[in-house]
């Protein structure tokens, strides 16, 4: 039995100056390094999106960044363009720690496709991988941080215990987009899925 912290997209363009800056983004960096050295598995996740996704405002005519629209797998926040393959937005923040983790994995590479959790694709059912990994290294207990509390943390966390994994979110070491109420909203169903809101 093992335990695994899951950094979610600290990444340049979620960070102040980013394309999708979450305020205070950059904030969470110190601490989240401090806390790998407790944990036997670490894993960062990265959003990868190929040039043009179905998840940008400027992939669709007449659409704005934060406008809704039905995807073939349910509604779909707009975003503006936002970790493109390779740019320098797509990068890790410079001083998070990417020596020690042991897994890197990227995810909304699908061009159809949004993935918010680390664990399935906004279809709910293409799998990322990430479980199979965790469960061959033996990790019971998961920790989450990051960014965005009410986005890609939120859908990982809340996956994570659909699969049986015991979730924790360090609040303190996240920070969120906030639209119309994500934010309660997603504390909401992160509590309600049985993840622990530390
Ligand atoms: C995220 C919106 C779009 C996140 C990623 O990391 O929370 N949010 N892509
Ligand atoms: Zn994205």
């Amino acid at each position: 039995m093992s335990n695994a912290l899951i950094v979610i997209d600290v990444q340049n363009d979620f960070c102040p100056a980013g394309a999708l800056a979450v305020p205070e983004g950059d904030l969470i960096v110190p601490g989240i390094n401090a806390l790998m050295a407790g944990f036997d598995v670490v894993v960062l996740t990265q959003d990868w999106h190929p040039a043009g996704h179905s998840s940008f405002a400027s992939s669709h005519d007449g659409k704005a960044p934060y406008d809704m629209i039905d995807m073939p797998y349910g509604p779909q926040v707009l975003w503006p363009d936002h970790c493109v393959q390779g740019s320098t937005g797509s990068a890790f923040h410079k001083d998070l720690n990417v020596t020690r983790p042991d897994l890197v994995i990227r995810k909304g590479m699908n061009p159809a496709i949004d993935s918010y959790s680390a664990f399935f694709e906004n279809d709910q059912t293409t799998p990322t991988g990430l479980e199979g990994y965790l469960r061959t290294r033996g990790v019971t207990d998961v920790t989450l941080v990051g960014l965005a509390t009410d986005f890609c943390v939120n859908f990982s966390a809340v996956d994570a215990a659909k699969l049986g994994f015991d979730v924790t979110v360090k609040q303190a070491l996240c920070r969120a987009i906030d639209l119309e109420g994500s934010l309660d909203a997603a504390r909401a169903g992160m509590r309600a899925a049985g993840v622990t809101l530390a």
